[in-house]
Formats: structure tokens, sequence, C-alpha cells
């Protein structure tokens, strides 16, 4: 997978790219990620990306044709199968889009700003708008982050554990169980007893189970 981010502000996004599992993840070549100064692609002599809204209002918009001289670049070097818009307005981030979108092969990730693109940008060049939950970010840069990790976590390889993702929280609509490490009883707290019988078809039950309780209690909109 090759991911190409355009932003404003690259500082801002590059340090998640560079520990745990993403930077592991790139350096085994399972991914790369490329970033895109916008203002590298600004029109004139005052590096302008952005500009006052048409019809007056406060705020500033990214204007079309830096973004526009970026993606056209892009798509010389290469096909791309998505180009995600990332925005409060845009689908909520979930599993089944995580899931979705690992299996493409190379991605434009576009992060708005300020009032965010001129909408042109969004009519012309973007496949899929991506909002990670209800609530306002300054800008695209935190949740293009956070889209990619969890799409990266998703690619063949990266997890050393390869069952590992398929029982997490949210795969199959179910919050995960319960778990616990050494020591097996702390200040008289137990880990359930269980977890330490060794009787593995028990112990699977107890932790669907356990997923299910979880799940009611907390999510009961995931059941239905
Ligand atoms: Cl993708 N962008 C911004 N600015 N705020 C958000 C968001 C995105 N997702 C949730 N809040």
């Amino acid at each position: 997978m090759r991911i190409d981010i355009i932003t404003v502000l690259p500082e801002l996004l590059k340090s998640p790219f560079e520990a745990s599992i993403l930077k592991r993840a790139i350096e085994k070549g399972l991914v790369e990620v490329h970033f895109h100064n916008l203002r590298d692609y600004s029109i004139g002599n005052y590096k302008q990306v952005d500009d006052y809204q048409f019809g007056g209002g406060a705020g500033m918009v990214l204007m079309i044709e830096p973004i526009d001289k970026c993606i056209s670049q892009l798509k010389k070097e290469r096909e791309y199968d998505e180009v995600i818009y990332m925005t409060p307005d845009g689908s909520t981030l979930n599993q089944a889009i995580s899931n979705e979108v690992s299996l493409k092969n190379n991605l434009i990730i576009l992060c708005g700003h300020y009032k965010g693109v001129d909408q042109r940008v969004r009519d012309l060049f973007v496949t899929r708008e991506i909002s990670i939950g209800d609530y306002v970010l300054s800008g695209g840069e935190l949740a293009a982050a956070v889209l990619c990790d969890s799409i990266i976590r998703l690619l063949p390889g990266v997890l050393n554990d390869e069952t590992s993702a398929l029982t997490d929280t949210f795969q199959d609509n179910l919050l995960a169980p319960p778990v616990y490490t050494r020591p097996s009883e702390y200040k008289g707290s137990k880990v359930p007893e269980i977890l330490l019988s060794g009787d593995f078809p028990k112990i699977e039950k107890w932790r669907e189970e356990q997923a299910i309780k979880r799940t009611t209690q907390r999510r009961p909109d995931l059941l239905e």
C-alpha cells in the first residue's frame, strides 16, 4: 500500500508514523507514507493556499488550484484507488470502513483545514469523505493519522500475531472481552479462575459470553 497525504501542516502528522506498529510497518516495506505540503503547490508570490469564502462569512477556505496541482502531479506518477477527504461532515469511520480501505493499493488523503476546501475539490477529485466522530478538530490531520493507523494495522504482516486483529473490539460487531496478565492475584483482586484452567474450549466460551455481556451493557447499538 502507498498513502500520499496532502496537508498544510505535515509536521502535525509525522510523529505517529515514527513509533511502534506504524514505524515497523514502514520499515518492513508493507506501506509507504508520503507527506505533501500544500504550500509547495501554492500560487503567486505569497505562497497562498487559502482565501476568503464567496458570499462572505468568517473563516478561510482551501483553494482548488494548489490541491489540483498536487493531486494531478501524483496521478501522473501512478493510479490511485481513492482520494479521501477528511472532514467532520463525512461518513463516520468504523471498522467496516477501515477493513474496506485497507484492501486498496494507492490512496490520497486530503486533510481539510479552516472552513474546509472549495466544494469543487470535493465534486471533482474526492471519492470518499471520512469523519472520525461527532466533534470538531482544528484540522483533518489528526483524523488522517487515526484513519491511517486503523488501516495500516490490518495490512498482512503488520501485526506480529496474525490473528490479533481478528479478535479486536468491533471485528464481529462485539467489544473485546476483559484481559488479564500476571500476577494472578494482586492485593486480593483475582484473575477469573477459568482463565487459569487451561481448558481452552471453556475459555473461548467464557470470552464470548463476556464480549456479549460487555457489548449489551456498553454498546447495545452494535447488536441491532
Ligand atoms: Cl476528519 N476533521 C475535522 N476537522 N474534525 C473532525 C473530523 C475531521 N472528524 C471528526 N472531527
